[in-house]
């Protein structure tokens, strides 16, 4: 099997069906060069400060992460707010919630020598599966060219259906040990251009790869989930409010500012509800 590539121009429903048929798919040079560039040198200097305080086993020990993307690179809110993803997101996740948010916003630099992550689905951190539901959906942003060497995301197409064992393998023996139905030739990496965005199902299993080449490779993903849903990363305390005041609406909404229909609510000091607007 292969992922299935778009591009920018695509129709959005052929888009749609191969994310609905597949729980992943591609959509090459859907940014500039230049927005991509514009968010790695945004990010350079937080990756060198702070991008090895989320080591782990899961997230690796040769791989940078930062988070509070909006407070570090203004230029990300461009992505974010990509009118293709949200278009897709809309599609996704307004059949099952009002409005919908940021879960969290993760720069992921891996660098040489970085060994295959392990494969997990993203949605593994809330403690529900609802069938037929999507919690959430991913959109991971090359900010570097992403190779079969560098480290180039591994999907698994089609676990969205029928993996339900699981949410995460430390090993692809353990992966396969599990789930004897899928086909090996399912798990293929989203190689693709610079400013190429993969989209995935928050069902979909996948992980970030081994980087064997000799240079670093950049990333950003962005989760969007559901709005009655708590956020996974704090985007009030991660982005100081004086900064999300600057940002256009829209990306205050997927902050998490609009409320989500009767969750969220607050007054403001003049007395006045702040409820439900949707988008
Ligand atoms: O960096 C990647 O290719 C994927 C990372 C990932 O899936 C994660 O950390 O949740
Ligand atoms: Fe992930």
């Amino acid at each position: 099997m292969s992922i299935q590539y778009f591009s920018p121009k695509e129709e959005i429903k052929s888009i749609i069906e191969a994310l609905d048929q597949d729980g992943a798919t591609i959509i090459e040079r859907q940014v500039s060069d230049d927005l991509a560039d514009r968010v790695k040198s945004e990010l350079r200097d937080s990756f060198d400060r702070v991008g090895r305080y989320d080591e782990s086993d899961f997230n690796g020990y040769r791989t940078l992460r930062v988070s509070s993307i909006l407070a570090k690179s203004p230029s990300s809110a461009e992505l974010v707010a990509d009118p293709r993803v949200i278009e897709i997101a809309d599609k996704t996740l307004l059949k099952h919630c009002e409005a919908y948010q940021i879960g969290s916003l993760t720069g992921i630099e891996i660098l040489p020598g970085e060994t295959d992550q392990w494969l997990h689905t993203d949605d593994s951190i809330y403690p529900i599966q609802i069938g037929g539901m999507e919690l959430q959906i991913s959109a991971l942003w090359a900010l570097d060219d992403f190779t079969k060497d560098n480290g180039a995301t591994r999907v698994v197409l089609g676990s969205h259906r029928r993996h339900a064992n699981q949410r995460y393998y430390e090993t692809l023996e353990d992966f396969r040990r599990f789930n004897p139905a899928i086909d090996h030739s399912n798990i293929v990496q989203a190689t693709m251009p610079k400013g190429s965005v993969l989209l995935y199902l928050g069902k979909t299993l996948h992980g970030g790869c081994a980087n064997d080449s000799a240079a670093a490779r950049m990333g950003l993903v962005n989760t969007y989930s559901l709005g009655w849903l708590r956020q996974e990363e704090n985007q009030y305390l991660n982005v100081p409010r004086e900064i999300a005041e600057q940002y256009p609406k829209i990306i205050q909404d997927l902050m998490g500012y609009m409320p989500h229909k009767g969750l969220g609510t607050y007054q403001k000091p003049d007395g006045r509800w702040i409820d439900y607007d949707p988008l």
